[in-house]
């Protein structure tokens, strides 16, 4: 059977994620689309030959017989909404970060889950279907190196809009750090601290960049975490562990090794879209076969939870200059 999915918000990773789901993957279809753009997801479906219908309201998507599962991949502050819905009529849902703008509507997205007895809410944390990660997760959980004691992170983008502001370096950004390596680690976090460098004369108004995030988990490990949002020099993803008998690195993505001119150099990827392109494929065929099974196996509504919380330490942390404890509840049974 091919799942018929619907997807809220045709902009750029909607767009990448509809072409994916409808002509790469294997097993589903898309179906149906939303944007408050009509125009534009129109044309998008049209120039893709995608036979998808165009809900003029999202909620009628939600609803619609002939959606079986939901993708949403709009604005940040529409999530909460339209994941509610999906759960409300029982659909499957799979969710781009964030899952909510707040803790708040986070967790009143875990107890409508809980309150409706089944997985449904999946989040879009692609770097755990990397496989670079997974080697990095696979060293750490061999044994092979002793503990796990110190990572460091480093997330740096080679620029940012000018709607990039405020706070997004962390509730954008590093988010993806936070959820990564606490799934990296198999720990949760105890504190932080977030220290302000030098100032770019890249960054935009308002805006500190680059900010070290400095993390320490509950059995003690350090995380040093860089945001770097104007490095210029291309999308570069960081993480070395540093362990009691050994050092390890996440693997660079594979690149021409080039000898030329007297010159030995690779190329470094300048954005998300192809640094990550095999691990959202991953993710979504895995959602996409998880759905058919009834069942949801990737990052949960509480994943989705846990790192909103964080991300709210870590602006306290920022805006106070102190270190913050992070609380978070214990997980409930349902997501264990
Ligand atoms: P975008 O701005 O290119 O697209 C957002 C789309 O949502 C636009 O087409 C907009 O018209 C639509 N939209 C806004 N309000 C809407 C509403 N009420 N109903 C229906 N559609 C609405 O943004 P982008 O980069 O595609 O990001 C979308 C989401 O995906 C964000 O939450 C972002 O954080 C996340 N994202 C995740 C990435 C990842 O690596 N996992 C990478 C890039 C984005
Ligand atoms: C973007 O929204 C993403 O999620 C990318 O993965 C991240 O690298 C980038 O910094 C964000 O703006």
């Amino acid at each position: 059977m091919t799942l018929r999915v619907g997807v809220i918000g045709t902009g750029a990773i909607g767009k990448e994620h509809i072409r994916r789901l409808d002509k790469k993957l294997a097993g589903a279809s898309v179906v149906a689309v939303n944007d408050i753009n009509k125009e534009d997801a129109l044309n998008f479906v049209s120039s893709e030959g995608i036979n998808a219908k165009f809900f003029d309201n999202p909620h009628d998507l939600i609803k619609s017989a002939d959606v079986d599962a939901v993708v949403v991949t709009s604005w940040g502050p529409t999530h909460e909404e339209f994941v509610l819905a999906s759960i409300a009529a029982g659909k499957p849902v799979f969710c781009e970060k964030p899952l909510a703008t707040t803790a708040e509507g986070c967790y009143r997205i875990v107890e409508a889950e809980i309150k409706s007895g089944k997985k449904l809410v999946q989040v879009g944390f692609m770097r755990r279907f990397d496989a670079g990660y997974r080697q990095l997760k696979a060293a750490i959980d061999s044994g092979k190196f002793g503990a796990p004691l110190i990572v460091n992170a480093a997330h740096r983008n080679p620029s940012v809009p000018d709607s990039y502001v405020g706070d997004m370096p962390i509730t954008d950004t590093f988010v993806h750090e936070i959820d990564v390596l606490r799934w990296l680690l198999n720990d949760d976090y105890a504190t932080v601290q977030v220290i302000s460098a030098k100032n770019s004369k890249y960054a935009n108004a308002n805006l500190k960049d680059p900010i070290l995030v400095l993390l320490e988990t509950k059995s003690g490990i350090r995380i040093n975490g860089e945001i770097f949002v104007n490095c210029k020099y291309g999308y570069d993803i960081q993480c070395q562990v540093v362990a009691e008998e050994g050092i390890f690195s996440l693997p660079e993505p594979s690149s021409l090794l080039i000898r030329q001119e007297e010159k030995l150099s690779t190329v470094i990827m300048n954005d998300w879209k192809l640094r990550f392109i095999d691990s959202y494929d991953v993710e979504l065929q895995q959602w996409i076969n998880d759905t058919k099974a009834g069942t949801v196996t990737g990052p949960t509504a509480w994943d989705g939870y846990f790192t909103a919380v964080t991300a709210d330490a870590c602006i306290e942390a920022k805006n106070s200059g102190k270190i913050i404890s992070i609380q978070t509840p214990p997980t409930p049974d349902f997501y264990l």
